[in-house]
């Protein structure tokens, strides 16, 4: 590797990928690329702390992969590869797990708490340890940088602390991450409801667009999609929610911004707005898919083939000195 930073970030296939997963996560991943070593992971085993079928599961890491790579990701310049291709992973959270992870730490965790909501006791223990694993995926490269959505900031706190206390016990193994997170659209919501974040395993489809849905049903989607009281389009975080939201998503994907968005519609009203954005999310969305579209199931297992053996190498090479230190084989 180069003296360049190097960056590590995953989305898990627990669904079909969102417009928000894209403008919090992939785009920026996107841009990059040339000023930093990047290594990015479809992370399966994060999938499964929750229920999964298994042909969906496996359909969608290719979908994922071939996401990526419609997006700009680009092989030559990037790790691409599948997480549980890689058995470090795991195998380094067990150790973090025992050495550096405290309970206390994982029960303040939000994303846990939103997710478990009243079943705490019924979930199973991967979704309450999930965040020692992605500290696993990410302290395994040395990783200087996480690029995230604004959600998965806390997790990303949590793998420094776990970090520092493995390094304080056993002398400096790791590098100690930071989250990076893009100021406007860190967090698309959901259509139906602007207090929640639009999620991909959301059971509700309005609430989301997905990257792969057909463009007339984005469209209908948007066209539906809850807005505030009142009918002038200004971007007011507090007391119009939902349709700073519809803002962002707007300004995200055609490059517009805000400012000139509200300037654009002053004496206009939100159906007005929402013909516009529902044209700019379908044309992004036909682009996407002719690129996404062109990339064969084949050509995607080639790729995760090449970022599996790239990454192997620097993660056995870090597990050989967590295995040393920690005084197991
Ligand atoms: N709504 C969002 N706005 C901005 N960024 C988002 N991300 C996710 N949703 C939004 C970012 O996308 C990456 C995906 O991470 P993940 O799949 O590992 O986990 P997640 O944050 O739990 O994603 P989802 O879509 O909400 O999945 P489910 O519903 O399965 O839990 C992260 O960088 C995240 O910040």
């Amino acid at each position: 590797m180069t003296s360049k930073k190097t960056i590590f970030s995953g989305i898990k296939p627990s669904g079909d990928l969102t417009i928000g997963n894209y403008i919090g996560a992939i785009s920026q991943w996107v841009t990059m690329q040339d000023e930093y070593n990047c290594i990015f992971s479809v992370v399966d085993y994060h999938a499964i702390t929750v229920k999964q079928n298994p042909t969906d599961l496996r359909r969608r890491i290719l979908d994922i992969t071939k996401i990526y790579l419609a997006s700009g990701i680009n092989s030559k310049k990037s790790i691409i590869f599948q997480q549980s291709a890689v058995p470090a992973h795991t195998e380094l959270a067990w150790v973090l797990n025992c050495c550096g992870a405290y309970m206390a730490d994982l029960k303040k965790m939000t994303q846990f708490k939103d997710k478990a909501g009243d079943k705490q006791d019924s979930v199973s223990v991967g979704l309450f340890d999930y965040p020692v694993l992605m500290a696993a995926d990410i302290i395994l490269y040395d990783t200087q940088i996480v690029p995230v959505g604004d959600d998965q900031k806390q997790h990303v706190e949590l793998a420094r602390d776990i970090a520092k206390r493995f390094n304080n016990q056993y002398g400096p193994v790791f590098t100690i991450p930071e989250a990076m997170v893009k100021k406007e659209g860190a967090r698309i919501m959901s259509l139906n409801d602007p207090s929640k974040k639009m999620a991909k395993s959301d059971e509700n489809p309005a609430g989301a667009i997905a990257l792969l849905d057909e463009p007339e049903i984005a469209r209908k989607k948007i066209m539906k999609a809850v807005t505030d009281s009142g009918s002038e389009i200004i971007y007011d975080q507090k007391n119009k929610p939902a349709l700073a939201n519809l803002l962002t998503i707007h300004s995200s994907l055609s490059g517009e911004s805000i400012k000139s968005l509200e300037k654009k519609f002053t004496g206009k009203g939100y159906g007005d707005f929402k013909k516009e954005l529902a044209e700019v999310v379908a044309v992004f969305l036909i682009d996407f898919q002719k690129k996404f579209n062109k990339i064969s199931d084949v050509d995607a297992k080639k790729i995760l083939e090449k970022g599996r053996k790239q990454a192997t190498k620097i993660a056995e090479e870090k597990m050989g000195k967590v295995r040393g230190v920690v005084g197991v084989r």
